[in-house]
């Protein structure tokens, strides 16, 4: 196993510096297993580089009494041993009589201080590394003069990247999908690449924010990648081997149509015997090279994807079939719910994109098998800067249901512009659907009593030397990972640990500056963005196909379903009952009847949810037309002082990295700058009404 970067690679959020307070003490590992190697290795070459040692305990029988007079300073033990320290094992003691065995789970640990040794305990191998993290994120910290003992096991069971990678670089999409970060760490030309040095570093990555799940290729499953399944299913082992020591597991996406075009059989009907058996039989297949396989993922029935409905069968039905085929293996499948007409006419102004999820699985509630995970994008639309919460994670609560996030910034900057998504996400996963007294959208990812469906994320990285083209944007993949352990953590914490981990040691003159710099260009980044774009929710007036730079009709009179209606007297999309398409129905109360009332609506999802004259005035006291002008005008202040901040860290930081922000923000300021002038000019134009301090609209 190799931990070291690949040579033309930037070292993330796990620079060796990181590990310096681990890497300067007397440290004894106890515990056997793939993961405790991790451990053992991340510890050796950490004791290496600052001169700490690290003891390899040889094996005790295991009643024997815990060792006196050993002096280490980090005592990382795998519970129950036999061969524990007596500190260690007087921690162990507190430990049982307090929680009893078995509250750590499969992924926990506790970490306590006793005795001036630091103490990291696991049940399972998993935890154990999740706590060496752990400690690597507190740096000294961990090693202070007291610290109360912290209990952390992960909020959720599933916490998964999706890669919509491809395998052949396709003709429109491209190697990866949207992706802003170069080509595929996996896949290159037509194959698996040979060298997987970069997906070990990426799993390692991975595991220190606490992802555990990885998709390897595109929810689009073309005729290459469907392969993968099959005869290519030697390259999925392959990548699982390098990232099973760090807890990850893999999962595939399949198409719904292979039986016909992997098979050969005359057609893929979910209640066909000869569908089942074959499914069966293939997983069967992959379960014998990759044993600890994740499971499927599957888009069926949209955007041009096949599936059950070709056959006249539900969805429950497709994804059941699936299900069934895991089942013995212990695999899920992630169903994904982003269904919806593709081919809507735009005339119609009955029917409503936002709707569908909820028209089409709503009803399916409680047919699902327990080994489904029905996939939901946050937004009822798809990933815009500001959408209200489907309002399909509400409705079934007989299904184990996952919430999908977008790190790869499709609509949010494409990588070439900061936007932190932290607090957009974190804001998604403490709305409370049912009132404020009720669950989170975290809890009911989360799960009750039976296991939720958990966290998934489209990832953001590519085989750019800094992982993720704006290298500000690995802040998005490392408090992923980290709110999915934790929805509850600030956002903004989250950035400061990044920052230090990131940072740690290669500025000049301290992390202070570099901290300060970063906090003022990140933390409100998603809402500076938001501004200079489409407004008060109303989402997609970007350029169709590639989806970046502004376009305020582009989607207008598409038949993608994402309208504005934008006339001389008003803007908005009316979704209510009373008057619109009726989506606000789709929601419990309260929130059915807040999004239905014009009055109590929040600003910031007003043209969402309805469609108001431009003199309306919006609780902030503004008017839609003048808060149009006025955020305009302040987003592209806002990216212009970004930039100004970064300026100031030309000596402070790498000067590569320095390079390739700037040059990011330079394109960011020129695009806010376009984004400001067409919304603005466009709705001048429109409305008439002019700026209420005069600026300049083209
Ligand atoms: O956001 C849209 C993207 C598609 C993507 C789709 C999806 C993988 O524009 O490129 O396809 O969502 O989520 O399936």
């Amino acid at each position: 196993m190799n931990t070291a970067q690949p040579n033309d690679v930037h070292a993330a959020w796990l620079p060796p510096e990181a590990f310096r307070a681990l890497g300067s003490r007397h440290t004894l590992v106890c515990g056997e297993g793939a993961l405790v190697d991790t451990v053992r290795h991340e510890t050796a070459q950490a004791c290496a580089r600052y001169g700490g040692s690290l003891d390899l305990p040889p094996p005790r029988p295991a009643d024997a009494r815990p060792a006196a007079g050993t002096s280490y300073d980090l005592v990382l033990a795998l519970v129950p041993a036999g061969l524990l320290p007596i500190t260690a094992a007087a921690v162990e003691v507190v430990y049982r009589r307090r929680h009893g065995a078995g509250a750590l789970g499969e992924e926990g640990f506790l970490l306590a201080r006793h005795a001036e040794v630091t103490v990291v305990l696991a049940e399972a191998p998993a935890g154990l590394l999740y706590g060496l993290y752990h400690l690597v994120r507190l740096g000294e910290a961990a090693f202070g003069l007291t610290r109360p003992m912290e209990l952390h096991r992960p909020a959720m069971r599933l916490r998964m990247l999706d890669h919509w990678d491809n395998i052949d670089v396709h003709p429109v999409m491209g190697q990866v999908e949207r992706g802003y970060a170069g080509g595929s760490i996996f896949w290159a030309n037509g194959a698996r690449r040979a060298d997987l040095t970069r997906v070990g570093a990426y799993g390692r990555l991975l595991a220190a924010g606490g992802v555990n799940a990885v998709a390897v290729n595109n929810v689009n499953v073309h005729a290459t990648e469907m392969r993968l399944l099959t005869d290519r299913l030697g390259d999925v082992a392959a990548i699982a081997d390098v990232l099973r020591p760090y807890g990850i597991r893999v999962h595939l996406s399949v198409s719904f149509a292979a039986p016909v075009a992997l098979g050969g059989l005359p057609a893929a009907d979910p209640l066909d015997d000869g569908v089942r058996a074959w499914w069966a039989d293939t997983t069967k297949r992959v379960y014998e090279s990759i044993p600890d396989f994740g499971g499927y993922v599957v888009k069926a029935d949209s955007e041009g994807q096949p599936g059950p409905f070709a056959y006249g069968r539900s969805h429950a039905d497709g994804a059941n079939l699936l299900a069934d085929a895991l089942a013995p293996f212990g695999g899920v499948v992630h169903w994904r719910a982003f269904v919806y007409n593709h081919r809507q006419d735009w005339r119609d102004r009955s029917s409503d994109r936002a709707r569908a999820a909820g028209d089409h699985f709503a009803p399916l509630d409680g047919q699902f098998r327990d080994n489904v995970i029905l996939q939901a994008k946050h937004g009822p639309m798809d990933f815009q800067p500001r959408e209200p919460i489907s309002p399909v994670i509400a409705a079934m609560p007989g299904t184990r249901l996952a919430v999908e996030f977008q790190v790869t910034q499709e609509y949010t900057g494409q990588q070439r512009h900061v936007c932190y998504l932290a607090p957009w996400w974190s804001e998604v996963l403490r709305f409370a659907p049912w009132g404020d007294d009720g669950r989170t959208v975290a809890d009911v990812a989360a799960g009750g009593s039976a296991a939720g469906g958990g966290l998934v994320a489209v990832s953001n990285v590519g085989d750019d030397p800094f992982w993720t083209g704006h290298p500000l944007a690995q802040a998005n993949l490392y408090a992923f990972g980290r709110l999915a352990w934790d929805p509850l953590l600030d956002p903004v914490a989250v950035l400061d640990e990044w920052i230090e981990l990131t940072f740690a040691g290669s500025a000049s003159g301290g992390l202070g500056p570099v901290r300060r710099a970063l906090r003022g260009i990140m933390d409100d980044s998603w809402r500076t963005y938001e501004r200079y774009t489409a407004p008060l929710g109303v989402g997609f007036m970007v350029r169709p196909g590639h989806h970046y730079g502004p376009d305020v009709d582009g989607y207008e009179y598409s038949p993608w379903g994402t309208y504005h209606f934008a006339d001389r007297d008003g803007v908005g999309v009316d979704r209510t009952r009373a008057s619109g398409t009726g989506f606000t129905g789709q929601y419990p109360p309260p929130w059915r009847d807040v999004y239905e009332s014009v009055e109590r609506c929040p600003d910031e999802l007003l043209l969402f949810f309805h469609h108001v004259p431009y003199g309306h005035v919006l609780h902030s006291g503004s008017t839609v037309i003048q808060h149009i002008y006025d955020t305009h005008f302040a987003g592209v202040e806002q990216v212009a002082a970004m930039r100004r901040r970064w300026e100031r860290l030309a000596d402070v930081v790498d000067p590569g990295v320095h390079a390739r922000v700037r040059e990011r923000l330079d394109e960011q300021l020129r695009c806010a700058e376009e984004w400001r002038d067409q919304i603005n000019a466009y709705f001048f134009r429109k409305s008439g009404v002019p700026d209420a301090h005069g600026r300049r609209i083209p």
